[in-house]
């Protein structure tokens, strides 16, 4: 890393896109977990901006007219993530989205892919999840928009999501990568296939092992790249990480994930981030949050190997 990392955090205390209550919680379980002061210790600045404001989640049924749930609200929660992320990036700061549910991540990308056509870099999605979210609303299960934000950002469904970065799609299929994937709704599955998404579910973790699959997944990520990684807790075994809404049992171990994090360290090339999912309401003593804040360290550098003293 050559100049110092300045960091931004920007707290989005909402579960607008997720069916259970309590994601709204997760920037303050970070806060209390230190997050701030671990990244400070990596040797970033950090400021917090602390949290976005927002409509509170009125529950109930989907819209006939979108097939979503309140999409009014997820609009506006995502346009307001999408302006805090634009103005962090455009202040050469390193936005750290601290949500809130995985729907925000439709406000947090399109500002990053806005910023990266603006800058000439080339974007990388590193996007960590249990589940694909790639359903549109024809295709959604629970209406719940938490699970189309890749869609979104892939130009489907509502155009008012899937315009926000101004133009569509946000993303291009080739910058997107999909890790950890292990519950995917079948009509899903067909919409990764056509639009060729790179995708590492767990089945390629088991058989290639991480780290093979960190190095194909970073194979691409030279010095022009803005990497962005989108953290969804639920990534992670839900013996290690109960704190989350949508737990599949089956997940990356505690080694594992501090692996994909060092590798992803590695590279010096992490742009922005997005931690979402998490849910203190169905946590035991704050413990997601702070295995969370551990692998955040590793994200950025922190490294336990004995050969960096040696070599130092
Ligand atoms: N998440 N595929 C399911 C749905 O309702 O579309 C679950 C989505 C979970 C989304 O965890 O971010
Ligand atoms: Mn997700
Ligand atoms: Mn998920
Ligand atoms: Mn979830």
């Amino acid at each position: 890393m050559t100049a110092p990392l300045a960091l931004t955090l920007i707290g989005a205390p909402t579960d607008i896109g997720a069916s259970r209550l309590g994601a709204g919680m997760g920037p303050d379980a970070l806060r209390v977990a230190q997050l701030g002061p671990a990244l400070q210790r990596q040797g970033g600045t950090v400021r917090d901006r602390g949290n976005l404001a927002g409509p509170p989640n009125p529950g109930g049924p989907r819209d006939a007219a979108t097939g979503l749930r309140h999409f009014a609200e997820v609009l506006a929660w995502c346009r307001t993530t999408h302006d805090a992320v634009l103005q962090a990036l455009q202040a050469q700061q390193l936005p750290l989205l601290l949500g809130g549910d995985h729907s925000l991540a439709v406000g947090s990308i399109s500002a990053v892919a806005r910023h990266c056509r603006a800058t000439g870099q080339r974007l990388r999605v590193l996007w960590l999840d249990a589940h694909a979210d790639f359903n549109t609303p024809a295709t959604s299960p629970s209406g719940n928009a938490h699970g189309t934000p890749v869609a979104s950002l892939c130009g489907l469904g509502p155009p008012e999501l899937a315009r926000l970065a101004g133009f569509a799609p946000a993303l291009a299929a080739g910058q997107l990568c999909q890790i950890g994937l292990r519950s995917v709704d079948d009509q899903e599955k067909h919409l990764i296939k056509q639009h060729a998404i790179e995708v590492y579910d767990m089945r390629a973790v088991d058989e290639l092992g991480m780290r093979e699959v960190m190095a194909r997944a970073l194979a691409s990520v030279g010095a022009d790249v803005h990497l962005h990684v989108s953290f969804d807790v639920d990534f992670l075994d839900p013996e290690i990480a109960p704190g989350t809404g949508t737990t599949v049992r089956g997940g990356p171990t505690y080694r594992e994930a501090q692996l994909c994090m060092e590798m992803i360290a590695d590279t010096g090339r992490l742009g922005s981030l997005d931690i979402v999912e998490l849910n203190p309401a169905l946590d035991v003593h704050n413990q997601t949050a702070e295995l969370v804040v551990d692998l955040v360290e590793s994200l950025f550098g922190k490294s336990t190997l004995v050969k960096d003293v040696l070599l130092r």
